[in-house]
């Protein structure tokens, strides 16, 4: 078949959960993914992996039980769009044509983006990442052998997704630290390249308590240049003193490389100078070509790029796209930059981060959530993963909203 009703491009959270609604809307065989991967990642298990709490191996299933029955799998690398005339081109050199066109590629995971890191990670087995299947089975052991000496934590320049990821990992490794005895042997480093240790200031507040009360030593506008592996120092520049670089030594380095849009998303008409996909923030509808849509970490949405931002923004596309489908105002619905990120602070502590485009907090839960918590810490670990597999990539959540406002009933006093 060579012309769909509606296509999507990549079988992400993002792209199960739009094609899975628009089946149930379009019926059989009028949608279509194309999916170049056999594997699906559950990536926000990748924390857990780390921290030595969950098997990575539980964090990936095949697509092939993944892509909703009815919808054509095209399991084939989007390469050329041209958006005037609908079409795209695989890179086996097929074409696929389309009414409508939803986005939904992410964003790529750039290991080659730090000088050195391959080789480290390679030939150094206390240079660890989390970020990907291959790697996060790493990092647990690396933090068992860690003994002494400086455990550095990096986190890149901007964008990349959920930007509290990295230091969560770090809580885990330091609270694995104090429980084995080896935490006052040596020192725990975040280096960011960001200028406070998160973006939105109620939880930067709240995990500066945590910073302080655990000694963690914050360096921030402190950039991972290089790694050097070969003397085991970690080469940093200083973005507040253009060209000023500075090393420190490391017995344990857990990176999070850069993030980048995958080159054929770049080097396409749909995207921004920034080469992601250019959206109108709101309605989630391209700017320039009306027939497509875009969610999910390829965009140019300026919220924090989460798996929870994807679920609010999966009901605002579904309600917009539908109605443009049949007619109707595709500006009905309108989204608010939802976006959570679960911080885990230690085992069996979280603080669960929700807030919009103004990084205003919007707890889901009548409590200040603004606190280190059992409860978020299993909603995180236990309750997350199933939301994940049997609603979110079946396109049965949308997100909290409805939640909060119903719950909210009840926030009496709270700030
Ligand atoms: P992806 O999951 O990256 O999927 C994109 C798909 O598109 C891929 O399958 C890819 O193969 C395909 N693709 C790419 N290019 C093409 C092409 N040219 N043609 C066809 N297909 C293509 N979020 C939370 O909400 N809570 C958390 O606690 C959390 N923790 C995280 C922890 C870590 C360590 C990481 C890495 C992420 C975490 N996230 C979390 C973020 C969340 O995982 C992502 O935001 C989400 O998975 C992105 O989904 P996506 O569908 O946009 O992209
Ligand atoms: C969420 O919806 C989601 O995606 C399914 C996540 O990723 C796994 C999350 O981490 C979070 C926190 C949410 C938001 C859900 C609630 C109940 C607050």
């Amino acid at each position: 078949k060579d012309n769909y009703k509606l296509v999507v491009v990549g079988g992400g959270g993002a792209g199960l959960n739009i094609s899975s609604r628009f089946v149930r809307k379009l019926g059989k065989t009028n949608v279509a993914i194309i999916e170049p991967s056999e594997w699906h990642l559950y990536q926000p298990g990748w924390t857990l992996a780390a921290g030595g709490v969950k098997n990575p191996d539980s964090f990936r299933r095949p697509q092939s039980k993944l892509i909703p029955s009815g919808v054509d799998w095209i399991k084939a690398k989007a390469s050329v769009f041209e958006p005037e005339s609908n079409s795209i081109t695989l890179d086996n050199g097929e074409k696929v044509k389309y009414d409508y066109l939803v986005m939904a590629t992410g964003i790529r995971i750039d290991f080659d983006g730090v000088k050195g890191l391959k080789e480290a990670m390679a030939n150094d087995e206390q240079v660890v990442s989390m970020y990907s299947h291959e790697t996060v089975k790493n990092v647990f052991p690396a933090i068992q052998r860690y003994k002494g000496g400086n455990a550095i934590f990096t986190f890149p320049k901007v964008p990349i997704k959920c930007p509290g990821a990295p230091q969560k990992v770090m809580y885990l490794a330091e609270d694995y630290f104090r429980k084995n005895g080896v935490r006052d042997k040596g020192d725990v480093y975040y280096c960011t390249t960001i200028p406070a240790i998160f973006g939105v200031k109620k939880y930067a507040e709240a995990l500066m308590e945590v910073v302080k009360k655990r000694e963690i030593k914050l360096n921030t506008l402190t950039h991972l240049i290089e790694i050097d592996y070969k003397n085991k120092q970690a080469v940093f520049e200083k973005l507040d003193k253009p060209g000023t670089t500075f090393r420190l030594d490391y017995s344990l380095l857990h990176v999070c490389p850069p993030m980048k849009p995958f080159d054929e998303i770049k080097n396409s008409p749909l995207v921004d100078e920034t080469g992601y996909v250019d959206l109108d923030k709101y309605t989630l509808q391209h700017k320039k070509y009306p027939n497509v849509f875009g969610i999910g970490d390829c965009t140019n949405l300026p919220t924090s790029k989460t798996a929870a931002a994807i679920a609010a923004e999966s009901s605002i596309l579904a309600t917009n796209l539908g109605n443009l489908i049949k007619g109707k105002n595709p500006s009905e619905a309108k989204y608010d930059g939802y976006t959570s990120c679960p911080l885990i602070t230690g085992y069996g502590k979280t603080i669960l981060a929700e807030f919009d485009y103004d990084g205003k907090p919007l707890e889901t839960f009548p409590i200040n959530q603004g606190k280190e918590r059992r409860t978020m810490f299993h909603l995180k670990s236990d309750f997350m993963p199933i939301l994940y597999w049997t609603a979110f990539v079946r396109g049965y959540w949308g997100g909290p909203g409805i939640y909060r406002k119903i719950l909210n009933i009840f926030s009496f006093g709270k700030n």
